[in-house]
C-alpha cells in the first residue's frame, strides 16, 4: 500500500536504519543524507520516511509532506552554505531515476549548467 514501507526499497531501509547513511539532517517526516554518488561537492538526498515512488504521487497523496521535503532541501542548502544550488527531483528510468521512492537531490558547491543533461 503506497505510503507504508516497502522491504524490497532501499531508501525505506534507510529510513529503517537496516541500510548506512551519512545522515545530514531529520526531522518527523524527512531524513537527508549524502548521496553515495556524488555529482558535485555537496550532494544530499532528502526523502519522506512514508514511502512514495516519486515526487508527484508524493505530492499528490500528502502534500505536507512533499511541502516538508522541499523546506528541507532548502534548510540543507543553507546548512552547507551553498550560495547557489540545484533541486531536482528525478522521475521515471527515462530521466535517470534509479531509487523508487520519492526524493530530492540537492546539488552545489561547484557551477552548474543549464540545460542539465
Ligand atoms: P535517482 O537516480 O534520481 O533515483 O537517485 C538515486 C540516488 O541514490 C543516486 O544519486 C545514488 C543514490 N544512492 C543509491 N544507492 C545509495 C545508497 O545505498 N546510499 C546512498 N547514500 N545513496 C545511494
Amino acid at each position: 500500500m503506497t505510503g507504508e514501507p516497502q522491504a524490497d526499497c532501499l531508501f525505506c531501509k534507510i529510513v529503517a536504519g537496516d541500510v548506512p547513511a551519512t545522515i545530514v539532517r531529520e526531522t518527523p517526516t524527512t531524513v537527508a543524507f549524502r548521496d553515495i554518488n556524488p555529482q558535485a561537492p555537496t550532494h544530499v538526498l532528502v526523502i519522506p520516511r512514508v514511502h512514495h515512488p516519486d515526487a508527484a504521487s508524493l505530492a499528490a497523496a500528502e502534500p505536507q509532506i512533499a511541502a516538508d521535503v522541499l523546506r528541507e532541501a532548502g534548510e540543507v542548502a543553507v546548512e552547507e552554505k551553498l550560495d547557489s544550488h540545484r533541486i531536482v527531483f528525478n522521475t521515471g528510468s527515462g530521466a535517470g531515476q534509479t531509487v523508487f521512492h520519492a526524493h530530492a537531490h540537492v546539488l552545489g558547491g561547484r557551477g552548474l549548467q543549464w540545460p542539465p543533461g
